[in-house]
């Protein structure tokens, strides 16, 4: 895997296998974000050949707080000092400046990115000053719900095409993507597979996303879905895996966070109302 992972320097996507599609999916209707949008995006590093290479997406939702994809750093068995962060950056590794890490906490549930439970939790060493263009994204309450007519973007420096990286001088990009409902995700899975219907691809914690021609791809991995809910953004999802890029029949799918937000908030405000100390 290592070797793998020398050979696709300098730019590299995360390490979940994309299954090529005969054209080549596009991350199309994506753009360039704009500076500032996306203030909580954060690009995971980890070290190859001397540099701090882009692995995965990720999202700011505390000051000292990384949210991510366990299969971005599941082989790191627990060593923290084998990734970085850097915060919000226009253009992937200008002017970096890296963000150690202290702690890295896998979902106790995690097993493989297909079986869901794809999600990490990354402790930063300190606290990350907030600015204009570093900001946290608010994680949703466990009752809210995502519904297909609401407006909900993936951001992230991940191939722009199936097995194709993004050029110099890698801007951040950003896709609006439809939420589809679950068991009509769970249906497309299901065309030209030989699973029977009986048996769920796409199980109640994931969320999918995405239309032909427009969805996250490798290296996105770990970063956020967020969508509108009134006049503020909520973190709806992580991008987690999906078969190929844009293909039809094959939506992303999405680590959804109101299945987690609970273990999330248990860390990340262990003295909030869940556990009131009187009364
Ligand atoms: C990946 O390999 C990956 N199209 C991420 C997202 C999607 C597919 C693959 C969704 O990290």
């Amino acid at each position: 895997m290592i070797c793998l992972l020398l050979l696709t320097l300098p730019l590299l996507g995360n390490s979940v296998p994309v299954i090529q599609g005969k054209k080549g999916a596009k991350i199309v209707g994506g753009n360039e974000a704009k500076e500032g949008e996306w203030p909580w995006q954060v690009s995971l590093r980890a070290k190859f050949g001397g540099y701090w290479i882009h692995i995965c997406g990720g999202s700011l939702i505390h000051p000292s707080w990384i949210l991510t994809a366990a299969h971005c750093v599941e082989s790191a068995q627990m060593d923290t000092s084998r990734y970085m962060i850097q915060l919000r950056q226009q253009n992937l590794y200008e002017d970096d400046e890296l963000v150690p890490l202290e702690k890295i906490i896998i979902h106790p549930e995690y097993d493989h990115y297909m079986a869901g439970s794809d999600l990490a939790l990354l402790k930063l060493q300190c606290p990350v000053q907030l600015t204009n263009t570093i900001q946290t994204i608010t994680l949703p309450e466990v009752s809210q719900i995502f519904t297909p007519d609401m407006e909900c973007w993936v951001t992230g420096w991940g191939n722009i095409k199936t097995g194709v990286h993004l050029p110099p001088p890698y801007t951040l990009r950003q896709v609006q993507v439809p939420l589809l409902d679950a068991q009509k995700c769970d249906e497309e899975y299901h065309v030209g597979a030989y699973t029977s219907s009986s048996v769920k691809i796409i199980t109640d914690d994931m969320l999918c996303a995405g239309k032909p021609n427009v969805d996250s791809c490798q290296g996105d991995s770990g970063g956020p879905l967020v969508c509108k809910v009134g006049d503020s953004w909520k973190q709806a999802g992580v991008v987690s895996w999906g078969l190929g890029c844009g293909l039809p029949h094959r939506p992303g799918i999405y680590t959804r966070v109101t299945s987690y937000v609970d273990w999330i908030n248990k860390y990340i405000s262990p003295c909030s109302s869940a556990n009131p100390a009187r009364g």
